[in-house]
């Protein structure tokens, strides 16, 4: 009998004259077809088949990466730290609902397949897993390091966290009571007031200054020394921020935003600094958090260094389900009308949040996350029409880090009847967004290693803003100009579809025209 789907060998090699592989490189050449849409004189469209030829070179070499995280010491920073640790020793602990193994469940990178193809004697397709399809690193082999502005160890402050069982934290605690959150920047009119008891880890200073961007990097410089990295990728998975104003003259540009940080400018947030930091490092820079770090003078700044940035808010629960359920409903012609989102935590992130500026950062992240589903759908939405759309967040102590989150989705439906439906969804939130942070850390790193040109042109990376990462976030930043993608089913596409091209794979149609010829 032919080998199940899951027992398809785990490597393989592209058989093509358009694929090459040296011991350092894979190079391919790749047809990217789309569809060039035109209006007549009579206000028809008028559509041409487009072929543009690209050429896609991927770096073979697994380079040893270091992991920082800003605001190590909270629930995602400990829970994605003890996660990686009890993976390296393939770890198991009781619960009273029996043994448990150590997973990367949640993570696309670790725990998903894509398909291959179809195999040649079976026609029955051939999956993969997803972390194969190049050559990426693995997360057990992350260093891993970071900033607080608690000064907590992380063995206590998993605790403190509330989210992993006793006897996992038991087998990881020794390695984790060793690690020390470096010193962080606080501006405290950024974060909630009722985060200042925790704020026991800071460097000098309340307001940006070039110190602070200077410490920043040399935190990096001293990190990869020290574990002999070739690289280090940083993340923001400290807390929400409030927006900062943008003001002319200020975060406009890149040359004004560094003005404005060299001056003290009290709208320069501590994400910024970092993200400032980072660009300036060469290294890449991904925000987990809703507030707007990438100001305008931010993205110019990664631009002008060639720097690799993404964000912003890891898209975990509610919102991975919205993006896929509200992208479904729309495309099955079914008209929604309200989404009323409401959420209840007990974590410090809930803390966090229960301060107006904070939880607006959060709303407007969460709020916009539909837009280009009905944008897209004419027959349903005339031109500014909306669903409506409400979130709310309420802090619930008790309940820790057990976030309830509860949807009800409206909608019409055939001649003048209604649809309700109606989502509780209940889980760990930071067991849902540490994966997340290894699949940003594992794609970022990959995507520094792949470059492409069009046919007459020189070999570039990709565009500093890292649009790819969209799967994983809730507000996808993309290159200025360009549009945001928010359904899910298409952000993964594009994150394969990119991945496939670089050795020379078409895109995944799931036509299977093979199985359909009577
Ligand atoms: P947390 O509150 O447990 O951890 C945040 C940590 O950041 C704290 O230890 C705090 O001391 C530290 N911190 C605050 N300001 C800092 C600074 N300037 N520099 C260094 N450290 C600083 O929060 P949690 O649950 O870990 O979430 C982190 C962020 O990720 C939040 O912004 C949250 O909204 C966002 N997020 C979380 C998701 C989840 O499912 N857990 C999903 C989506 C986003
Ligand atoms: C309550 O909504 C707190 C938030 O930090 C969320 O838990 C987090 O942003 C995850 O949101 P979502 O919508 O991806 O589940």
């Amino acid at each position: 009998a032919p080998p199940a789907a899951s027992a398809t060998p785990a490597t393989f090699k592209v058989n093509s004259p358009n694929v090459t592989y040296t011991d350092s490189e894979i190079r391919s050449k790749y047809t990217y077809r789309t569809t060039s849409v035109e209006t007549d004189a009579s206000g028809n469209f008028v559509a041409t088949p487009k072929e543009t030829a690209y050429e896609f070179k991927v770096d073979r070499k697994v380079p040893k990466v270091g992991m920082m995280l800003v605001g190590w010491g909270g629930n995602n920073g400990t829970t994605v730290t003890a996660g990686i640790l009890a993976n390296r020793r393939n770890v198991g602990w009781e619960t009273k609902e029996g043994p448990r193994q150590s997973n990367y469940y949640g993570s696309v990178v670790m725990g998903s397949t894509l398909k291959l193809g179809t195999d040649a004697k079976t026609s029955k397709e051939v999956n993969i897993p997803f972390h194969n399809i190049l050559p990426m690193i693995h997360p057990n082999d992350l260093v891993i390091g970071g900033w607080d502005i608690s000064k907590m160890n992380l063995a206590d402050a998993m605790d403190r966290a509330q989210v992993l069982e006793p006897t996992l934290k038991a087998q990881v605690k020794k390695e984790m009571v060793e690690m020390v959150p470096l010193p962080s920047v606080y501006y405290p009119d950024f974060i909630a007031a009722n985060q200042e008891d925790r704020a026991d880890n800071v460097l000098e200073g309340s307001k940006a200054c070039m110190a602070h961007v200077e410490k920043i990097q040399t935190d990096i410089r001293e990190f990869k020394q020290k574990n002999g990295l070739d690289k280090v990728i940083v993340m923001w998975t400290a807390n929400t921020e409030r927006y900062a104003d943008l003001v002319p003259g200020v975060n406009d540009t890149a040359d004004n935003l560094l003005k404005a940080i060299e001056q003290g400018h009290e709208e320069v947030s501590p994400s910024t600094i970092f993200a400032v930091a980072c660009i300036r490092e060469a290294t890449p820079f991904i925000n987990g958090s809703p507030q707007n770090t990438f100001v305008p003078g931010a993205i110019e700044l990664a631009e002008r260094h060639n720097a690799f940035i993404g964000g912003d808010d890891f898209k975990s629960g509610q919102t991975k389900m919205k993006s896929a359920l509200v992208d479904f409903l729309i495309n099955a012609g079914i008209k929604l009308t309200s989404i009323a989102s409401y959420n209840h935590l007990g974590n410090n992130d809930g803390k966090n949040l229960s301060s107006q500026k904070q939880f607006r950062s959060k709303e407007i992240s969460k709020s916009n996350v539909v837009d280009d589903m009905v944008e897209a759908n004419s027959v349903l939405y005339k031109p500014g029409e909306h669903p409506d759309h409400c979130v709310v967040i309420k802090y619930m102590p008790s309940v820790a880090d057990n976030k309830r989150a509860l949807d009800e989705y409206y909608a019409e439906i055939f001649m003048g009847g209604h649809q309700i439906i109606s989502l509780f969804n209940i889980c760990e939130d930071s067991l849902l967004a540490s994966p997340l942070i290894i699949d940003l850390v594992i794609i970022a790193e990959m995507m520094t290693r792949i470059q492409w040109k069009a046919a007459d042109g020189d070999f570039k990376h990709f565009h500093s803003v890292l649009s790819v990462l969209s799967y994983m976030l809730k507000a996808p930043l993309t290159p200025p100009g360009t549009p945001v993608v928010n359904a899910l089913a298409k952000q993964r596409a594009a994150l394969t579809n990119i991945f496939r091209a670089c050795i020379g794979l078409e895109p995944e149609s799931d036509m299977t025209l093979e199985h359909k010829l009577f």
